[in-house]
């Protein structure tokens, strides 16, 4: 496409999709006056939300530096995202210290002693380019350098565990029904190559070569290698202790950090992700929960999703991203923010809003949707 067509382009998709947020803040001036190089390069960006106009965010970044190169424009849709207005500087801050807060669900009800939860952060490795931009020698390399570190880990009787690759002649390579077993138990990703917004990105080119995962001995700490970012580093138990989840994940993060090399950092936006969505603290707490009352058992989740954005969360089917309520109304919760919030705020966030949630389930509590 020309410039003058792209232009003509993002301003139909503006129009029509107003929540494709890279569309709404598409400055044509702007574009316009880049030479033809970073045109091109922008491009690659936004080409995912040019494609598929009805995308959240509509952008991924193909190296930590696009976020300085390119500022004037995905800064204003990652304030949009984040909730940061123009006039206040971003300034992402860490704290994993849970000894302040005790969120234990058990505690807002028994019958949430044991929900399935799961808190990950996004991590890549600053020496390469990020996903949608890496050669499949470059995928397979970093898988290889992930590998390494967790040979480290399978020794440590606090780990254990193994590294099971899908590339093809791997030495840790599994075959497609471990493969599958592996995806149903909700341990590994799924096939990528089917992920409409992924594909047009690159980020799920060379399928499946690159791709794998490491997973402890107790299955309660997992890694995902060459998925949306270089490494998917996460903490999973059935139980409802966030501070024991959240200190499994620091530890097997501090860890991996002694392991591997640099991981790539902003000075404004911290943790340096592909997709805007996931800039900051890089992480994605979340849990599920049977809101039968609030999905109409399961039927409809737009009113839960709904009364969760009142309460800074997102609502997700049981079945990962863009799938539907699970069995008596089961979904995925997780706070929606970021950046500029710590690890421990996020902690906060999640059972703050679990507990909201639960009393709008049992009538107890205010609903936005009355
Ligand atoms: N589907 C893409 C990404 C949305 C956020 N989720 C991620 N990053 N997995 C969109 O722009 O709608």
């Amino acid at each position: 496409m020309t410039p003058e067509q792209v232009i003509s382009t993002l301003q139909s998709i503006r129009n029509t999709n107003p929540d494709n947020l890279m569309a709404r803040h598409f400055n044509a001036d702007y574009f316009r006056g880049l030479d033809a190089g970073l045109r091109q390069r922008l491009m690659k960006i936004i080409a995912t939300g040019i494609e598929n106009s009805d995308s959240q965010m509509g952008a991924y970044a193909m190296s930590p530096e696009d976020y300085d190169l390119f500022a004037p424009m995905l800064d204003p849709l990652i304030r949009d995202f984040h909730g940061i207005p123009e006039d206040v500087q971003i300034a992402q801050a860490h704290d994993w210290d849970s000894s302040k807060s005790s969120c234990d669900l058990g505690k807002i009800d028994p019958r949430l002693e044991a929900v399935s939860m799961r808190v990950r952060v996004a991590r890549n490795l600053g020496s390469f380019p990020l996903p949608g931009a890496m050669t499949r020698d470059q995928r397979v390399a970093l898988e290889d350098l992930a590998a390494e570190a967790f040979t480290h880990l399978c020794k440590d009787t606090n780990y254990g565990g193994q590294y099971l690759s899908i590339t093809p002649g791997s030495p840790y390579e599994i075959d497609g029904a471990e493969y599958d077993r592996r995806v149903a138990a909700h341990q590994m990703f799924k096939d990528m190559s089917g992920d409409r917004y992924l594909n047009v990105a690159g980020i799920s080119a060379d399928w499946p070569y690159g791709r794998g995962m490491y997973v402890s001995g107790a299955q309660d700490f997992l890694v995902w290698v060459g998925e949306e970012d270089h490494l998917r580093i996460m903490a999973m138990q059935t139980g409802g202790n966030l501070n024991a989840l959240f200190k499994r994940l620091h530890d097997g993060l501090g860890r991996l950090q002694e392991l591997l090399p640099a991981f790539a950092t902003s000075p404004v936006y911290g943790n340096v992700t592909s997709c805007p969505t996931n800039l900051g603290a890089g992480m994605r707490a979340s849990l599920h929960m049977r809101l039968p009352g609030l999905t109409k058992n399961g039927q409809d989740l737009s009113r839960v999703k709904e009364d969760a954005k009142s309460l800074g969360l997102a609502v997700r089917g049981a079945g990962g991203e863009h799938s539907d309520a699970g069995e008596g109304g089961l979904v995925d919760i997780s706070p929606s923010v970021r950046l500029g919030v710590t690890e421990m705020q996020i902690m906060q966030r999640l059972f703050d809003g679990a507990a909201a949630l639960w009393a709008m389930e049992s009538g107890s509590g205010p609903s936005s949707a009355e």
